[in-house]
């Protein structure tokens, strides 16, 4: 799926030698795009993209970008980001049927980077469960030269109040299983959806297989950017419960993730041509 990016980051390696250097700063800002899937969101996302761009300011390294990924939410999500986006310059739309979380974000972000060539993408939901206000240091952390940053649920001292016990059951042993399936290190929260990550490491990421459509992606990618050797650390995040809209989560995810789990050992080592 993000194959054709592989070819895109090489065009652009060609293009920055035959300049005979990289182009002044002034005329190169440096991106991090946001990717924001949706599914009826429209509650949120007035109340959330002016916290998110009042960051901006604290982010002097970087020009702020927001794609929303809309899988044509009933609700009028995508409509009332066409109205947004003449307040917001930097924000973006991407709309498509709905094939679940994982298909969003990886034709969101092979967009991002086909379009905005940001040097940073960061993952976030829409439902304020992820902190806006976490910008500014996930950015900070890049620049010291951390390849992925990830919001952690788990880090100690972090606690989830009012998560059910059965959903800390599902991401604290989803993690674990992560661990052993994916051969990756003691991370403590593999499926966070709360992430920054250096893009020049996705298109050796390999996504070729269906078991990736929902939320198993997150774990998936996950396990291809250290397979890749990104440099990592997690930084704690609350994760408040969800006030307006409801959970996408359902059973076919919880099934995929499992799924998924059994094929990571298996996953092909080639990266993509
Ligand atoms: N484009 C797109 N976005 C999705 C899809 N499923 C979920 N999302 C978005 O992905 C983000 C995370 O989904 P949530 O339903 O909040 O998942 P969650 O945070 O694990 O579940 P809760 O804790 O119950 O909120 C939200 O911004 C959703 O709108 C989908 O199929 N397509
Ligand atoms: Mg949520």
């Amino acid at each position: 799926m993000l194959d054709f990016l592989s070819a895109h980051f090489h065009r652009r390696a060609r293009r920055v030698n035959f300049t005979g250097g990289l182009l002044p700063e002034s005329r190169t800002p440096r991106i991090a795009c946001i990717v924001l899937p949706t599914y009826n969101e429209a509650q949120n996302l007035p109340r959330l993209l002016p916290l998110i761009f009042e960051q901006a300011c604290k982010i002097p390294t970087h020009e702020l970008h927001v794609l929303v990924v809309d899988d044509n939410s009933p609700d009028g999500t995508a409509a009332y980001v066409r109205s947004a986006m003449g307040l917001y310059p930097r924000l973006h739309l991407l709309t498509r049927e709905r094939k679940g979380l994982g298909a969003a974000y990886k034709s969101g972000i092979a967009h991002a980077i086909e379009s905005l060539h940001p040097e940073l993408i960061v993952q976030m939901d829409a439902d304020f469960q992820h902190d806006p206000a976490l910008l500014p240091e996930m950015i900070r952390l890049a620049n010291e030269g951390y390849d992925l940053i990830i919001g952690s649920r788990f880090v100690a001292g972090t606690d989830i109040p009012g998560l059910s016990w059965q959903r800390k059951m599902i991401s604290l042993g989803g993690t674990q299983l992560v661990w052993l399936f994916g051969g990756i290190p003691h991370i403590t929260d593999c499926t966070s959806g709360f992430r920054c990550i250096r893009a020049a490491l996705i298109p050796q990421c390999n996504f070729g297989v269906h078991s990736t459509r929902g939320y198993s992606f997150q774990s998936w990618f996950l396990c291809e950017l250290l397979r890749h050797g990104a440099r990592y650390i997690e930084i704690p995040i609350e994760f408040p419960l969800r006030v307006y809209g409801s959970s996408k989560l359902s059973s076919r995810d919880k099934w995929e993730f499992l799924i998924s789990l059994l094929a990571l050992p298996f996953r092909s080592r080639k990266n993509p041509s």
